[in-house]
């Protein structure tokens, strides 16, 4: 996995009219030096040649920086490739950029066309009649394009905000259901400050902060992710699945929040019905150990507290009880996380 966001260079993405106006006015301002004997209906045709080429030039320049600023989505980690399928769906965005690539050659033959009927006018109006047809021919290939243009261009803003994930530093991925406190906790523990809200759904895709000490030695990421429901897979939606993929392509541990008051919404039995499929599904299996942090408990009754241990089968001192808004109890579960590092290699 690299160090960067592998679409940070996603060049911007102009519509159709701008790149037009763009290309077009561009091409008009550089006209061609041209020797003082030539005729003069020769001087028009190099100049209105001159024009097309310029134009042509400009627009394929930037239709090209477009495609080759898109890193090949089959060579990209998996982490990344799965998340922009999430984001934006891979499939469309590799035909749209084959869509883009595709109209390069369309406008190079059209500008061979041109400047062959241009060299072959027998007045300067002609010439400049031709030039302006180009440019409309080119001009309706190009507005063609223009919801293929847009799509690119939410491409490029969605896949900007993908987090940059750090190889060298273990991950320590913050689940669970929603409003229960992930964001606030992610807070507490990390250079990244999440947006919190007393509304379910707030997180709707992969933040990151790092864990940095009072020295400024940074120890661990943490990626806050979107709260999960206990549903069939089939039914989650897009935000869901972006908490799925992190729990499943870059989690070291997983810190599983639980609210045990009704203030989140959401009932006990199906929070632990989705830490039981955690457990199955990606715990078990990627061999990723699972952190148990019961939180809100300023909130909380005692009642409320032993009845969800008894429903884990846990003892106190097997969870890690936090109120994250008052920032009781976090520097356990630094130390718990800091210790456990200490004794493992993270490395995937
Ligand atoms: N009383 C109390 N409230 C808390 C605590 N932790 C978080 N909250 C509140 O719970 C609400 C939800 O907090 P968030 O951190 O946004 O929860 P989240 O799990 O990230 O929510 P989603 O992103 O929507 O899944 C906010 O109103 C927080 O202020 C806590 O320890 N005690
Ligand atoms: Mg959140």
């Amino acid at each position: 996995m690299q160090n960067s966001n592998p679409f940070e260079e996603f060049y911007r993405v102009w519509s159709a009219q701008e790149l037009l106006d763009f290309a077009f006015s561009k091409a008009s301002s550089k006209t061609a030096s041209l020797p003082k004997l030539l005729p003069n209906l020769e001087k028009v045709k190099r100049k209105e040649i001159k024009r097309i080429e310029n134009s042509v030039k400009i627009l394929n320049e930037k239709l090209e920086k477009i495609v080759k600023s898109v890193p090949n989505l089959d060579e990209l980690p998996d982490f990344y490739r799965r998340l922009s399928h999430l984001l934006v769906n891979n499939d469309d965005l590799r035909k749209s950029l084959g869509r883009i690539n595709g109209i390069i050659p369309v406008i190079k033959r059209l500008e061979k066309e041109y400047r062959r009927k241009i060299g072959s006018q027998e007045t300067a109006k002609q010439c400049a009649y031709s030039r302006t047809q180009f440019f409309g021919r080119c001009s309706s290939i190009v507005r063609k394009q223009n919801s293929i243009l847009t799509f690119l261009e939410e491409c490029r803003i969605k896949l900007r905000e993908v987090p940059t994930v750090n190889l060298t530093l273990p991950s320590v991925v913050v689940a669970g259901y929603p409003n229960v406190g992930k964001s606030t906790i992610v807070g507490q523990l990390s250079t990244a400050q999440p947006q919190v809200s007393d509304y379910p759904f707030t997180t709707k895709q992969i933040y990151l902060g790092t864990f940095v000490d009072q020295y400024g030695s940074k120890y661990f990421q943490v990626i806050d992710t979107p709260g999960i429901l206990d549903r069939p897979m089939i039914k989650r939606n897009n935000i869901e699945k972006q908490a799925i993929l992190a729990l499943n392509t870059i989690a070291t541990i997983v810190l599983f929040v639980f609210d045990p008051t009704v203030a989140s919404g959401y009932d006990v039995s199906s929070q632990i019905a989705l830490l039981r499929e955690i457990e199955a599904n990606f715990a078990a299996g990627l061999d990723i150990p699972i952190k148990i942090v019961i939180n809100k408990i300023d909130f909380a009754t005692e009642e409320e507290i032993s009845s969800l241990l008894a429903e884990l089968k846990m003892n106190r001192d097997e969870v890690i009880l936090t109120n994250a808004k008052g920032g009781e109890n976090v520097d356990s579960v630094v130390s718990s996380l800091l210790s456990f590092f200490k004794d493992t290699d993270f490395r995937r």
